[in-house]
């Protein structure tokens, strides 16, 4: 303690979600270091402590929604779904948290405020809205891509009597029986709590501007048997994980969609139906749908055709069905074009029939209907990637804030390094891999605790990536995206859902296995695409 309100650390994390949690247990546990993680929420668990919404579910299957560090905490944890609840991840997290002895290094609600870098001593100085600053060598920012919530504005708003929930922050206590909900939105989130609220509101509006394609989650209890077949499988399942692209999993299929006849299309598509699973459906199936505009025209037919058959009111079933690319992040359900057969549910075209205003009713729309409402529910996203890095100042060499490096796009070096800001590692910063996430949290974690361990073994104090290797990088994300259809989309995954945010590339979306031979050839070759303090070489 240097004074009451100044700490002298080796390294603050911030954020407690599974990247931050991770990275405490690397720094304290396996590396002995004087480590402490604040986070804003009241609880650890990131954004499984906020999204608490009905419904919510990580839609990567239960047995790679976990994290792989450590075989033992691997097979103590329970395995009882295919896919895992939210509260399920959070008592997960939470078990992790105490497994490792990591509370009492945990301060919550405490948001950093801003931090600033010393090029001189090496320092960063990270200050909190609880008037502590933490002084360190490492600031490691696990600050969540889909934490910082997107709230349109709507004329009127204050005036509303009801309550005005955003699905990111969820308040623990609010229970939608019986009410009148309007949900605006229907990206993955806003599927999830339409279905999940469907059986039990009173009535059900749902405020949707761009239909989407969904398909069958196949959520199901797994066997005792099949538990301890996964649990078994330990090494060969992370093995290909690691070894794969998008990291759920599965294997990639090799299959391009026209090399086989229609009816082979037609019983590969139903057979990934039938078994569930988004990403499963997009990449499980054929080769070519996320890159040949006829592939995804064949898949998004087949997923138009089941809305047609799923969903009995014509006008309902023509808002519903998308007519546009299936270029997003794809989604699944448990029950979403069902959940519109339901009578008390009801379903408004805003984009042939926009929001005007709130009122103390409710939610007007432009042909002057009052849509009566006890809750109003935002599923309206996030500032996914960078917004909750540009929210605070952080300040870099020379005094240059982040904001200022980024104000022609994100940008980074394998999403953890961004020239200009030393010792500064992000854990899913932008241009990282576009994948079930823990995994690419886990590689992302083990090469900034290599990079520590190189560094605390040198002479040198801090490691920065050169300015040109970090456009090489965005170069790398911009040419693999732009060979895919995803950004011909308008979606989060390039910025394009926040009025005046400028699109630009957010994600590599050039696979785990592709991300980890660069992050491994970065490391082995002793950081050569970085500058030091010192100049020295390091970790050959
Ligand atoms: P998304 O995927 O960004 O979806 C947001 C939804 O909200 C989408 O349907 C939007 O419609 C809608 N939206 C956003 N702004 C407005 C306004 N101003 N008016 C009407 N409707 C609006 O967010 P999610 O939370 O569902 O998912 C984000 C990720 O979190 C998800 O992919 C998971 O990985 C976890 P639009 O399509 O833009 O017309």
């Amino acid at each position: 303690v240097v004074s009451a309100e100044t700490y002298k650390l080796d390294a603050l994390v911030v954020g407690a979600g599974f990247g931050g949690i991770y990275s405490l247990h690397k720094l304290r546990n396996e590396f002995g270091m004087n480590a402490v993680a604040i986070d804003r929420a009241g609880g650890v668990g990131g954004t499984w402590y906020w999204n608490k919404y009905p419904g919510a579910l990580s839609d990567s299957e239960a047995f790679v929604y976990q994290y792989s560090f450590d075989r033992d905490l691997y097979t103590d944890a329970p395995l009882r779904n295919k896919y895992v609840r939210q509260p399920e991840i959070l008592s997960y997290i939470n078990g992790v948290v105490d497994r490792f002895e990591l509370r009492e290094h945990i301060r919550l609600e405490t948001g950093m405020t801003g931090a600033s870098f010393d090029e001189r001593t090496g320092t960063w100085s990270v200050s909190t809205d609880r008037g502590i600053t933490y002084e360190v060598r490492y600031l490691i920012t696990g600050l969540g891509l889909l934490s910082a919530t997107h709230m349109p504005q709507i004329d009127g708003i204050e005036s509303f009597k009801g309550t005005v929930v955003h699905t990111g922050a969820w308040p623990e206590d609010l229970d939608l029986t019986g009410k009148r909900v309007g949900v605006i939105g229907n990206g993955s989130t806003g599927n999830q709590v339409i279905t999940a609220t469907a059986p039990i509101a009173g009535h059900l509006t749902s405020f949707m501007r761009t239909p989407q394609y969904s398909v069958p989650a196949g959520n199901r209890s797994l066997s005792a048997d099949e538990e301890k077949a996964y649990k078994e499988k330990f090494d060969s399942t992370w093995e290909q994980v690691r070894n794969s692209s998008v990291a759920f999993g599965f294997t990639e299929s090799a299959v391009p969609t026209f090399s086989v006849s229609a009816e082979e299309r037609e019983r590969v598509f139903e057979e990934a139906w039938t078994e569930g699973g988004g990403f499963r459906f997009m990449f499980e199936t054929f080769s070519d749908m996320a890159t040949d505009a006829d592939a995804n025209e064949e898949a998004a037919r087949f997923i138009r055709k089941k809305i047609a058959e799923i969903v009995k009111d014509p006008e309902t079933r023509k808002n519903l069905t998308p007519t546009d690319l299936y270029a997003r992040r794809p989604q699944c359900d448990s029950g979403f074009y069902e959940a519109f057969n339901r009578p008390n549910v009801s379903l408004v075209n805003i984009k042939e029939n926009p929001i005007s205003r709130l009122t103390e009713d409710g939610i007007v729309t432009a042909d002057g209907t009052v849509h009566e409402l006890d809750v109003l529910v935002f599923a309206t996203g996030f500032d996914a990637v960078d917004g909750n890095y540009v929210r605070v100042d952080i300040a870099g060499r020379g005094g240059e804030t982040l904001k200022q490096h980024w104000k022609d796009a994100p940008t980074s070096y394998m999403g953890i390094a961004t020239s200009g800001f030393p010792n500064m590692f992000m854990i899913l910063g932008p241009n990282s891999p576009f994948t079930n996430l823990v995994p690419a949290i886990e590689s992302q974690v083990e090469w900034i605790g290599e990079a520590i361990k190189i560094i605390e073994g040198s002479d040198t104090q801090w490691i920065d990536v050169k300015p040109e290797q970090e456009a090489k990088w965005t170069e790398t994300c911009t040419e693999i995206a732009n060979a895919t259809l995803f950004p011909k989309a308008d979606s989060w995954i390039f910025g394009h859902n926040i009025p005046g945010k400028k699109p630009s590339v957010l994600f590599y979306l050039g696979g785990l296995k592709n991300y980890r031979a660069v992050v491994s050839e970065e490391l082995k070759l002793g950081f050569p695409n970085f500058t030091t303090d010192s100049q020295l070489s390091v970790g050959v």
